[in-house]
């Protein structure tokens, strides 16, 4: 029987923090790095928590020894010995090796996995697996996942109730083209683009205030580097309010902390790897009507037509100009026209053309949409009518307009978006574990 017991394992991290010297430890992980000496041989070993160096000798165990010499890098292996000072080693600590047990070999490695720019993306991803073993490709993930659970704080904090929508959905909520058809059973159905009207509903139902953090799907066919065809939707909506103003400030404090904790937390790190990731967030963020926008923009020699959303190249201009006069690397922009906000948007009393609804762009990309929804009946089967959309597929929907609907409104926040934004990286799918896109559906 083996007396290396992988529930006695410590975390490198641990180990070179806490760990007394002559000691024993069982550490485990991948080899990060071999060097063979002789009778020595140098094992750089990692985990999840970081790097340590592990010295086998000849001397001390030659069947440890033997496996060693033959070791091969990213293959996984446990190790139980002695901490020794080292000078020479990472964290002026290392393991002497008494017993060495290889648990999976692995073979030569179809990508560089420590120098991620050697690979194209589209290699990296086909190899994802391998890919996060980099820890700046891992980092991603972790401030994704701490961006996540801000949010969730946010919205728990404040009241919000958490729920689940269903994301088989038996008509399109966001416009018709950019919707996925799958057969349900004997039946046409779609794959959400947004949990839109089932917050709605939830607001409607009596929770008064609602979030979901999940999964949207768009039949996007263009490639860009901002756009998935499934990504995660940072989604709430809210009863009862006064304006869409009331909205904005919750989607401002909510992309505010989901940014100042990813800086609280990994900030130090994410310095470290990625050196034009965002480093303070501002207190608040201005707010400029779309008309506004178009007025900059026009000055600095970009013409959008009144009435037109912007374009991506006008984001970005739009980005730029807001830094330089305001010192905020995030803008609203408000009172989107009519033309192309969805159905259910509420539009301006006194120039209905425009309406009460927003953008948030951070450095010059669109993260989030929201705004103040239609709640009264009539003019919600106009307005779906306007938009050559059928009210019959919206019966369910249009009902929940009949029996008591308060003022509400809210916003949708693109998360793959916050942290490609906040890190500054160039392509949304490296932002994305697993990235849906016309081409990629593996792994
Ligand atoms: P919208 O369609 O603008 O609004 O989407 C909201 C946010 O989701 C993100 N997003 C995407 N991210 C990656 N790939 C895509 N293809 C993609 N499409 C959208 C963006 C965007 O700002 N129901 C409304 C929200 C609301 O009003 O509450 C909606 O879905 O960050």
């Amino acid at each position: 029987m083996l007396a290396l017991r992988l529930s006695e394992r410590k975390y490198v991290a641990e180990v070179l923090a806490e760990g007394k010297i002559g000691e024993k430890y069982v550490v485990a992980g991948w080899v990060d790095t071999i060097r063979v000496h002789g009778k020595l041989v140098f094992i750089i070993l990692r985990d999840r928590t970081g790097k340590m160096q592990l010295v086998v000798k000849k001397n001390v165990s030659e069947h440890a020894w033997e496996l060693a010499r033959k070791l091969t890098v990213e293959s996984v292996i446990g190790a139980k010995g002695t901490l020794v000072e080292s000078k020479a080693a990472l964290g002026g600590k290392e393991i002497v090796v008494e017993e060495l047990v290889v648990y999976s070999k692995a073979e030569p490695l179809p990508i560089d996995i420590k120098d991620h720019t050697k690979t194209t993306l589209a290699k990296r991803l086909d190899w994802r697996f391998l890919d996060l073993r980099n820890p700046r490709n891992q980092l991603i993930f972790l401030v994704e996942a701490e961006m996540s659970k801000a949010a969730r704080d946010f919205f728990y904090s404040n009241g919000f109730v958490e729920i689940y929508t269903s994301k088989i959905v038996g008509a399109a909520t966001e416009g018709g083209a950019e919707v996925f058809s799958i057969v349900y059973f004997d039946k046409p159905a779609f794959l959400a683009q947004s949990p839109q009207l089932y917050k709605q509903m939830g607001v409607i139902s009596g929770f008064e205030k609602v979030f979901e953090i999940g999964p949207a799907f768009r039949a996007e066919p263009h490639h860009t580097t901002r756009h998935l065809t499934e990504y995660t939707s940072v989604d709430f909506e809210m009863g009862f309010i006064d304006s869409f103003e009331d909205v904005m400030k919750v989607a401002e404090r909510a992309v505010l902390s989901m940014i100042q904790r990813a800086i609280d937390k990994y900030g130090k790190k994410v310095n470290e790897y990625f050196p034009s990731a965002l480093q303070e967030v501002p207190k608040d963020i201005p707010r400029i009507s779309i008309r506004e926008a178009y007025k900059l923009l026009k000055r600095e020699g970009i013409h959008v037509e009144e009435g037109d959303d912007l374009s991506s190249e006008a984001e970005r201009k739009l980005g730029e100009i807001v830094l330089r006069e305001y010192g905020s690397p995030l803008v609203f922009v408000t009172e989107y026209p009519w033309k192309v906000r969805p159905f259910y948007t509420m539009r301006k009393e006194d120039e209905p053309e425009w309406t009460y609804s927003f953008d948030l762009l951070f450095r010059g990309l669109e993260i989030a949409t929201g705004g103040q929804r239609e709640h009264r009946y009539e003019v919600l089967i106009k307005q779906l009518e306007e938009k050559g959309l059928n009210p019959k597929n919206f019966e369910w929907y249009l009902a929940m307009f009949r029996y008591g609907a308060p003022p509400h409104g809210g916003a949708g926040i693109g998360l793959e978006r916050v942290v490609m934004q906040y890190l500054g990286l160039s392509n949304i799918r490296e932002a994305r574990l697993l990235p849906r896109d016309p081409e990629r559906l593996v792994p």
